[in-house]
């Protein structure tokens, strides 16, 4: 096998579902869509977006001697079982911290890339590093962007976790995917709280995603959050690239007891019982506060005192 065939197929082997591979070029263009979306205050209360823009958008500020990236994708779908009258936890947050269980697998990638190539140095990216991921996923080939704004795969659908190994030895790169949406609008159509302003624009100030996990007070309006404890999945439920998504097989993403979770038992949650039941997901990472505000504040939504 050649050597970009074997470090893919090490990828798959890792349990990565997607590995593709992209040149690092600076795109000027995609750095100014960054910059209008800081302008126009779409990052809320997210100062680590604001952070040094220029770092995002340009590699070689990140890793002086970039030559390759290789972008990884991994399913974590669960069947969403969401219901409009219960309270509801998006399943990203029900396992263990992606971030970690992504860098893990990149770590052992770098290792083995190593043992092939010793003058191979690398540096991983997952989500709180300061890169965009979905724009190197988008680039190496492992889908397109969806009109929600996120990378949707064809076959395997949006519900993967991203990250990157960037390299400084070049790779002959993969040809990036077409767009698929066509003239679909449904996830425009489904969010409830107009936070899609338009096809590939989201403004989190007004997605519930961003409101039950990153904002640092409610919302003025307690509403908009309806049903949501935490995170939001409308958008990627509707999608019809995630209709045939398989569940995942990664046991670091099995879920805990969330769903099964009664109403009586969301209302009565003592500190006690959410350490125990939620310590090492990724709910459970943001606090027993957060959580129980979020809580109060979908309950009353749905009208359960
Ligand atoms: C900040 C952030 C958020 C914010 C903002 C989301 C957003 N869309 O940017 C909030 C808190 C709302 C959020 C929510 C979620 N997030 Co988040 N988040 C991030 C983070 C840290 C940065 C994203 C970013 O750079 N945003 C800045 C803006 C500028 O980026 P953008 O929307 O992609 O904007 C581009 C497009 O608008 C594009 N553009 C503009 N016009 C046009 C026109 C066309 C035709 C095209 C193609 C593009 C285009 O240009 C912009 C600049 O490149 C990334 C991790 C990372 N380090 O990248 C995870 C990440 C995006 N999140 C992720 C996840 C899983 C989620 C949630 C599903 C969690 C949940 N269940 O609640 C939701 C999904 C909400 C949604 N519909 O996007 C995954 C997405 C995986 C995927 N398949 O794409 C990521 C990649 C984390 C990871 N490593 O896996 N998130
Ligand atoms: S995550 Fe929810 S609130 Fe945010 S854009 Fe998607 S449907 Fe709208
Ligand atoms: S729901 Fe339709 S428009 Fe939205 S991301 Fe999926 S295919 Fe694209």
């Amino acid at each position: 096998m050649e050597f970009k065939e074997l470090i893919l197929s090490k990828a798959h082997q890792l349990g990565f579902d997607l590995a593709g591979i992209c040149c690092p070029e600076y795109s000027p263009t995609d750095h100014s869509k960054l910059l209008n979306w800081l302008e126009a205050g779409y990052q809320g209360e997210m100062a680590f977006m604001e952070r040094n823009p220029r770092l995002r958008s340009d590699l070689r500020l990140f890793m002086e001697n970039v030559q390759s990236v290789i972008s990884v994708g991994i399913n974590y779908f669960k069947e969403p079982d969401y219901q409009k009258d219960k309270p509801y936890v998006s399943i990203y947050a029900r396992g263990k911290p992606y971030q970690d269980v992504v860098k893990n697998k990149l770590q052992e990638l770098l290792d083995y890339i190593k043992r092939l190539t010793p003058e191979a140095e690398g540096k991983i990216a997952v989500d709180t590093s300061p890169t965009l991921d979905k724009l190197w996923a988008e680039k190496a080939g492992l889908g397109w962007r969806g009109k929600n704004t996120l990378v949707i795969n064809k076959k395997i659908g949006s519900f993967i976790f991203l990250g990157e190994l960037f390299l400084n030895i070049k790779i002959e790169p993969d040809v990036a995917e077409s767009d698929h949406c066509a003239d679909c609008r449904k996830c425009l159509d489904i969010c409830p709280t107009g936070a899609l302003e338009e096809p590939h624009l989201l403004n989190s100030t007004k997605c519930i995603s961003y409101m039950t996990i990153e904002a640092n007070n409610p919302p003025a309006d307690q509403k908009l959050i309806d049903n949501h404890i935490f995170g939001c999945d409308l958008c990627q439920i509707i999608c019809p690239y995630n209709k045939n998504a398989s569940t995942t097989t990664i046991p670091e993403f099995q879920p805990g007891d969330i769903y099964s979770m009664e109403i009586d038992k969301w209302i009565n949650l003592t500190e006690n019982d959410f350490q125990s039941r939620y310590m090492g997901t990724i709910l459970g990472k943001y606090g027993f506060s957060r959580c129980t505000n979020n809580v109060k504040m979908a309950m009353n939504n749905l009208a359960i005192d």
